[in-house]
């Protein structure tokens, strides 16, 4: 059963190869139409397929209807097949350069006759792009830029992404007979902000092997099977995602789980550490050395977990999150633990959107939600005025907005709710570095995230400086998505955060950890400095939806990272020193 989000995708790849197939422009816009629709859809489009009413929905026609519902049937999309075999491979990836829409890639391609990326950039470096009516100069340089960028980190997804793959593929793998022990493993194990590819780890008898391997391969998400062997199997997804299943002895297993946990900076410590004690560490275990220094297979080390091999080198346990090399050995040779946040730690919601400005719930909507799933308050903060584009919220109604919170929260004491709203905003941090309301106002809600949403390019001194204005401003209490980066896709604004982790650490300003998979900023390697000056934090969802209150989870992953324990964060105080907080 595909979820709405997976048919909005497949009706997007019909209208991006439509655009490149040169088809009629209506026709694709009504299935760009017809997946925003379904994406927004706050029902499982699912109810839609089963009563064969489809085309109730706004923005559906019969056409698409038929081909949702034989997608649903058959698992393919006809109408999608068609276009595939119509466009060439390499042209579907010109659709992620960003600047570059489909008119102009089809024109490129006809012009120049070429379809590959490396042709497209060699083409736009040595003028030829240039010369093409409508193009120029700039296009060329900027399209060069793109593509740069895309080579770099196209090849990576975000966090939650990965995490979406790999959880089913774990689940699905755990039952199969003959998995004694399994475990994700590299990067998405460490909780990276994003991935290259997915790395699977299972223990198993030699002889169970094929089997587990027929199972991996052949499941649903599968679209490619990339190489085969009798230790290590690689696939790639419909979303282009490698996963990489890798089985072990149960014997070997804890040593092959560190090493492919990484990071590889993590593992050449480990095993210099494992040399100056003579002995060896690789994937396979822990061994004696040779008179002339080489591992001795014949002298194994025992160990029966990852924990038993740290013990080894002296050291105790490292939490998978932290190993980076930064840090992580000087620390662990000392103390057992290291405190770390955990998701039921998070006791309320910051940072939410309604839709008084761009968010899709209302007041109300988003508050029952975070009740349903176990929290205690909601911290709503809507755009301020400067932020039109968004909605951004004018002094009056600001005003009207405090009354509808004031009321709701009155409602929920009748109701006998432990549940309480706080009035918020996330106020812009102007170019000078003011806030965009008067104090008066500000000093009227419960708790100000000061944030930059224009101007992102300027000078990094003049942005660090802007920053520390809003930051020492005594109605700030946090400050939103520091550097404003969207992963893969756009860079940050360039600030010195040192600086600023010190001087809001100074301040008793917050610094939040923004939770959306796009953004997870404050980025994870100020995580030392942070501790260091005793800066707090907050994890907040940034949420626009209902479904992004979950993303709090990834903001977990990268606070646990950032070495963050729950007495640094500030969502894990109760409702009730929550306000405390806020007022003091
Ligand atoms: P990714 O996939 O780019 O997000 O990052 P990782 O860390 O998952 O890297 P990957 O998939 O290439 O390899 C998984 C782990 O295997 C990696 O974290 C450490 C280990 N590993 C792989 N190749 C090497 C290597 O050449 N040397 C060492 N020391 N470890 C390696
Ligand atoms: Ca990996
Ligand atoms: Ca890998
Ligand atoms: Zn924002």
């Amino acid at each position: 059963m595909a979820t709405n989000e997976e048919i909005a995708d497949k009706l997007r790849e019909v209208y991006n190869l439509m655009q490149l197939a040169g088809e009629n422009r209506f026709r694709a816009i009504a299935f760009d139409r017809a997946a925003q629709t379904i994406e927004s859809l706050s029902d499982p489009v699912q109810q839609y397929i089963e009563n064969k009413n489809l085309t109730d929905l706004k923005g559906v026609g019969k056409s698409i209807a038929e081909d949702i519902y034989t997608f649903e049937e058959t698992g393919s999309m006809p109408v999608l097949e068609h276009l595939k075999e119509k466009v060439p491979a390499g042209l579907v990836k010109w659709l992620n350069i960003s600047g570059l829409g489909p008119k102009n890639i089809l024109k490129i391609h006809k012009e120049l006759g070429i379809t590959e990326v490396d042709e497209l950039k060699k083409a736009c470096e040595d003028g030829r792009v240039a010369k093409l009516p409508g193009l120029g100069k700039k296009s060329a340089g900027k399209i060069v830029k793109s593509i740069e960028w895309l080579q770099q980190f196209g090849e990576r997804c975000l966090l939650s992404e990965a995490a979406s793959i790999a959880q089913p593929m774990k689940d699905f793998l755990n039952q199969q007979p003959g998995v004694k022990q399994i475990e994700v493993a590299g990067s998405l194990r460490r909780s990276k902000e994003t991935i290259g590819d997915i790395d699977i780890l299972v223990a198993a008898e030699p002889d169970d092997a094929e089997k587990i391997f027929d199972a991996f391969v052949n499941h649903d998400l599968v679209v490619d099977v990339l190489g085969r062997g009798d230790t290590k199997s690689s696939i790639r997804t419909g979303e282009g995602r490698q996963v990489d299943l890798r089985i072990v002895s149960e014997k070997e297993y804890p040593a092959a789980l560190i090493y492919f946990t990484g990071s590889k900076e993590h593992n050449v410590v480990m095993r210099q550490r494992a040399r100056s004690r003579n002995m060896s560490l690789n994937e396979y275990g822990l061994f004696g050395l040779t008179g002339e220094g080489e591992t001795d297979f014949d002298q194994p080390v025992d160990f029966a977990s990852e924990e038993d091999i740290y013990r080894r080198l002296d050291l105790h346990f490292i939490p998978p999150e932290l190993r980076e090399d930064r840090g992580e050995f000087d620390f662990f040779e000392e103390n057992e633990t290291f405190p770390l946040i955990e998701l039921n730690d998070v006791c309320g919601v910051v940072h939410a959107h309604s839709t008084w400005s761009d968010g899709k719930y209302t007041i109300e909507k988003m508050a029952r939600a975070c009740m349903e799933k176990g929290y205690e308050y909601l911290g709503i903060s809507d755009h301020s005025r400067t932020a039109a584009y968004a909605g951004g919220l004018s002094i009056d109604e600001v005003q009207k907005q405090w009354e509808e919170i004031d009321q709701l929260n009155e409602k929920l004491i009748e109701e006998g709710a432990d549940f309480v709203v706080f009035k918020g905003i996330e106020s812009d941090i102007l170019s000078d570095g003011s806030l965009d309301y008067p104090d008066e106002i500000l000093d009227g809600f419960d708790f100000v995230i000061a944030s930059v949403h224009s101007g992102l390019e300027m000078p990094q001194e003049q942005m660090t400086e802007r920053f520390m204005k809003a930051i020492e401003h005594p109605a700030v209490q946090m400050i939103g998505h520091p550097t404003g980066r969207l992963l893969l896709r756009r860079d940050g604004s360039k600030l010195d955060m040192n600086k600023l982790i010190d001087w809001a650490a100074q301040h008793n300003t917050a610094i939040e950890i923004n939770a959306n998979p796009w953004r997870l900023d404050m980025d994870w390697r100020h995580g030392n400095l942070a501790l260091e000056k005793k800066l707090l934090t907050s994890i907040n969802p940034d949420a626009h939806s209902i479904d992004g209150i979950d993303d709090i989870r990834y903001g977990v992953m990268i606070a646990r990272k950032a070495k963050f324990g729950k007495e640094r964060v500030l969502n894990t105080l109760s409702a009730k020193k929550f306000r405390k907080w806020l007022e003091s």
